[in-house]
Parts: C-alpha cells; structure tokens; sequence
C-alpha cells in the first residue's frame, strides 16, 4: 500500500513560489511503517492518475479555491481502486461535499498532524472511518515538516510556521474560526531546526507561514493591565517574549537568510517588535491594510486599523525599519465607490509599499461574511448550471463569476475592471521600476522587478481575468518567467550548518557566508 498525498491546482507552472506545507507536514505525520509517502504539487505538474493503484491511499488537501479541482482527483483516484481521504481548511468547514463530489472514503476535519497517521492505520486494518475530528493540535504536537522529500529546484522560498491563530476577528476571514483565536506558538528550537535543515538544502528565502506574526499588539496589553488583569497580562506578555526569543534566535543564522511573514498594522506602533523583526532579518511582510477608509475598516471588523494620513505613516514606518511592505486591499466593499480605486492606488504608492495585492471581496465558507451573504440569498437560491451562488467553488472556473456579493452602486463587471486597472497601474513596468530603485545592487534590482511581474501574472492575470485568451497567456507568462526568478532565490547549500552552531558561531558562519556569497537581497 502506498501512500500518496496530493496538492490539487488548475493550473501548473513547472516551478512554484511557496511550498505547499501541509504536504511535508501529512508526509511527516505518516507512520514510518507506510514508507515514505508519494508527493504531488500540482501546481508543478499535474497529478497522473496511473501512478496510482488499487489498494494505495490518496491525501488530497484542499482549500475552498482548490475544492473543485481536488474533487477530480478524488474521483479518478478511487476509480482506480484507491482508498480516498480529504483534509484542508475547505472538507473541515464542508466534509459532506468531499464524500457527494469528490469521491471520499473518509475526510480528516482540523490539523491533520495526528489524525492523519490514525486514519492510515484504521485504513490499513481495514477499519477505516468515515470522519475523524482532528481538532486544534496544541503547538508542541505539531510535525517538523519532511523537507528531504522536496522535489529539486522546483520552489522559490520555503514555508514555515511558527504560530497558528489568530485572536483578531476580521469578517472576511476564516482563520479565527477554524485555527481558533488563542495563538498557538511553536517552540523556538523546533522552528529554527526546520530552517536550519532547509538552510542546509540552499533556502535562504522562507515564508513564515503564519496568520499573524504579531498575536499580541502593545494595545492587548494595555487593555489586559487597565483591567487589572494579571492572569491575562502574564499570558501575553509570556507570548510576547517567545516571540522575542525566536525573533533573537532567527537573528543568529546566517546574515543572508531573506524572512518573510505576515503581521497586523498595529506592529508599526511597537519599535522594539519592528527593531527584532529587522535584526531577524524578517525583511518582509504582507500587511492587511483591506480599506483606506474608516466606514471601509469598520464594515470588515478591522477598526483597529488606521486610515487617511495615519495609515501612509504606519506603511511607511515598516519601510524605515527596512521591512518591505506587500500591502493587500480589498474592492467591492459596500462602502467603496468609484473613487475609491484611484485613492487606494494612490495610498500603496505613497506608503512605499514594494508590493501590492487588490483581491475582489469574496465570501470565503466559515467567514462572517459568508454567513450574511449565505442568509441574503433566501431560499430561492440562485443557480449556475446545476450549482447554487452559494457553493459557488463548485462552478467550473471558466463561468464561475468573480463577485459574488452585489455591490449597492457599482455592477460585479465594473468593479472587476477597475480592480484589473488597479493591478495594471500598480504593476505597469515604469512603476515597477521605479520601485525596484530602492535595491542595493543589480541582482537585487532584478529580484525585485521578476518577482513583481511574477506575481501578478501569477495571482491577477489568472485569478481575475475573465477573458480566457488572458488567463491561458499568463499562465505561459508565468511559467517562463517562473524559472529564471527561481534560480535569483537559490543559494549555495550550507551542509555544514548546525542547529547548535548557529548560536555559538553566528558570527564566523555570517562572515564566511557573505563573503562567499555577498548576494543579500534588498
Ligand atoms: C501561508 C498562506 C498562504 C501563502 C502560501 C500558500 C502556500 N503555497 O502554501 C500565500 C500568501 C501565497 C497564500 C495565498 C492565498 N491564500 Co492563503 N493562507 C496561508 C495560511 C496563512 C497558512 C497555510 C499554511 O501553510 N499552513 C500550515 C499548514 C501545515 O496548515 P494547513 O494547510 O491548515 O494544513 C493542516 C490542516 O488543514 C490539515 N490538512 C491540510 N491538508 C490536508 C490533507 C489531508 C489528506 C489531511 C488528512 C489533512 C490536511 O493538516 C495540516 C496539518 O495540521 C492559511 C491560513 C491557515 N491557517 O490555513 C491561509 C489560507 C489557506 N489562505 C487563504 C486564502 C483565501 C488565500 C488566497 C486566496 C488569498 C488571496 N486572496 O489571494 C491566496 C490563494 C493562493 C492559491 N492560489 O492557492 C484562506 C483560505 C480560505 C478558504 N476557505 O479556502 C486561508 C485559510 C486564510 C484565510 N484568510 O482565511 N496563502
Ligand atoms: S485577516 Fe489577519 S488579522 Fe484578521 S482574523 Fe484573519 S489572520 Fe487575523
């Protein structure tokens, strides 16, 4: 019996940005008695059904924008005789569609770090369930990823998490829901030894895969000590100084090491955070900025927020500090109109942002949002071809629409091209350019100018064209650009590089590297 896990994905590029981690997480969950297991990321290739046989299992993880494409190779996997279980952020919130649709013998709902090896074992024997309830695995039960089964030359940063969570609310977003809101922090020692050992296979680039680096703002405390609440106060500031501990700990690796995280704006109010992270070479981060208005911040839940001229100030303090901002926008909220495109646009260039995402407002299965939306639909639901709006991942792609929540003064097509326009303005080559000047040197320079046409062919080209002829050209776009970008991020393996090293020989390790490799990025 063979164990196969598979990353579902559209669309393949040949090389990827960020490694999918739940595979290297599932693959470390496996017993060792199933052998090492079969991985598949499709959006390097696509999954071959015949490399399947009967009796192996199939792990298919799946989030809701991957759901319909996972379905497929559900089915086609048990078609071929194999034993089918879904996990991922979509089967917890909807575990009845992967059975209907995709094909499933069982489905593993929340972190699959132990449920996954149960559920091969119960397989195996015969005994296979048809749920199991993996819960919120407590931080010290998570798995180390299995990095020494990463395909070659095939991904431009690594991922690693340190913290799953998030005590925030935002009602756009799942992650409070279904990670819960007590932060849950891996221990210093098991985050740097997974970095150690992907430092040691030539990653210098490695994405923090975290909901929100910044669990506890300098406000949490001080509400917790207003209330005189010392039970409280302990906790955060426990939080608070594990992440200290990691970010000192980061600090002492090899000085070409490039992070990249994920944070709430409120970290731009707390200097000694923002002094850690660039000591720990966090050197950049994606900030959910979401509106630049007040009435915008309000409707998502995100009032702690700032807006107008405050907002520029706190993109910009991330920047003096040396921390590169991907600032993400939000259109199509209820309180946008059609200035407000132009005033976001100008607001990402103000604020120095390197990068800039503007995602259309989607309601997103176990969100506030969604529950909403969902109630506003009646009971007379609208369909597409046998599909209700409300599962509207179930729609194939080419006719799926691109908002769903009617807007009160602008049409669903408006607001798709205005967004389009945003991403073309933002990532035309004479601004892209402009941006890149920040770089100290021509490699640097280069890094910044492919990534930059990198990511939007890759996000805003095919995610938010409709035309086809558009979306097939930025796929080929990508793929060629993707190659080149790739080998920019690669650095020379480090095989002597030691966990306990890094603390007692920081210094000789930083100096030997950057003279052999001088090639730090921004
Ligand atoms: C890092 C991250 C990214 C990164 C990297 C993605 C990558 N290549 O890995 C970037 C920034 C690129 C990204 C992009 C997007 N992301 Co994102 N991302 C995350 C984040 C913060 C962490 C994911 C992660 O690596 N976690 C660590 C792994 C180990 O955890 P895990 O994936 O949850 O897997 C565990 C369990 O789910 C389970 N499991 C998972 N798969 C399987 C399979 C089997 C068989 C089993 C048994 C168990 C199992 O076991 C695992 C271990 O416990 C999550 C938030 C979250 N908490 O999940 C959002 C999240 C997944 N992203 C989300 C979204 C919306 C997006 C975007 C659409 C955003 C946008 N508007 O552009 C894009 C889509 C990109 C794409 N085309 O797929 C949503 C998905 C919501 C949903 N219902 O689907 C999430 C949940 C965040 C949110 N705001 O709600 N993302
Ligand atoms: S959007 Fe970010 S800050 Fe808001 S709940 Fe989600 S992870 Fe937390």
């Amino acid at each position: 019996m063979s164990v196969h896990l598979v990353n579902p994905s559209d669309a393949s590029f040949g090389t990827a940005v960020i490694t999918p981690r739940w595979l290297f997480v599932l693959a470390a969950a496996t017993p060792e008695s199933f052998g090492d297991p079969i991985l598949c990321d499709e959006t390097l290739r696509h999954w071959d059904p015949a490399s399947t046989r009967a009796g192996d299992v199939v792990g298919i993880g799946i989030h809701t924008g991957n759901a319909l494409r996972g379905y497929t190779v559900g089915r086609l996997a048990r078609e071929r005789g194999a034993w089918v279980i879904f996990g991922g952020v979509h089967p917890t919130l909807y575990p009845e569609e992967a059975f209907e649709r995709g094909g499933a013998h069982a489905v593993v709902r929340g972190d699959g770090d132990l449920a996954w090896g149960i559920a091969l074992t119960d397989c195996a024997n015969g005994r296979l369930k048809k749920m199991y309830e993996g819960g919120r695995v407590e931080a010290s039960q998570f798995k180390a990823a299995r990095w020494d089964l990463l395909p070659p030359n095939r991904y431009m940063w690594a991922s690693v998490q340190t913290v799953r969570g998030c005590p925030k609310h935002c009602s756009f977003c799942s992650v409070w829901r279904t990670d819960g809101q007590r932060p849950r922090q891996r221990s210093t020692d098991a985050v740097v030894d997974e970095i150690v050992d992907l430092r040691r296979r030539g990653f210098r680039f490695i994405a923090l895969a975290d909901d929100n680096f910044y669990p506890v703002s300098l406000t949490d405390l001080k509400l917790a000590e207003q209330q005189n609440n010392q039970t409280r106060v302990s906790q955060l500031r426990a939080i608070r100084e594990e992440r200290f501990e990691l970010m000192e700990r980061l600090s002492e690796l090899p000085a070409d090491m490039n992070f990249f995280t994920q944070i709430t704006m409120e970290a731009a109010e707390d200097p000694q955070f923002l002094m850690a992270m660039k000591r720990a070479n966090i050197k950049g981060a994606l900030v959910g900025v979401e509106a630049v208005t007040p009435e915008g911040l309000k409707s998502v839940y995100k009032d702690f927020n700032q807006s107008g001229e405050n907002l520029v100030r706190q993109l910009q303090t991330f920047r003096a500090q040396g921390i590169h901002v991907l600032g993400s926008f939000i259109f199509g909220l209820p309180t946008d109109r059609k200035d407000t495109f132009d005033a976001t646009l100008e607001v990402a260039q103000r604020a120095n942002l390197t990068f800039a995402q503007f995602v259309m407002l989607t309601p997103f299965p176990g969100t506030v949002d969604f529950e909403r939306w969902e109630k506003t639909q009646g009971k007379q639901l609208p369909n597409i071809g046998d599909v209700p709006l409300t599962r509207y991942w179930l729609i194939p792609p080419e006719i799926r629409p691109k908002m769903f929540m009617p807007h009160p003064t602008m049409s669903s097509d408006e607001l798709r091209r205005r967004t389009q326009e945003v991403w073309d303005r933002f990532y035309s080559f004479a601004a892209i350019w402009k941006r890149s000047s920040c770089a100290t040197s021509f490699k640097a320079r280069l890094i910044l100018v492919f990534i930059s046409k990198l990511y939007r062919q890759m996000y805003a080209n095919t995610g938010i064209a409709t035309d086809s002829a558009r979306r097939s050209r930025a796929t080929k776009v990508a793929t060629w650009l993707a190659k080149p970008c790739r080998r920019l991020f690669q650095a020379k393996p480090m095989p002597e590089l030691r966990l306990g090293t890094t603390r007692k020989t920081s210094a000789a390790v930083n100096g030997s590297l950057t003279s052999i490799l001088n090639q730090r990025s921004h």
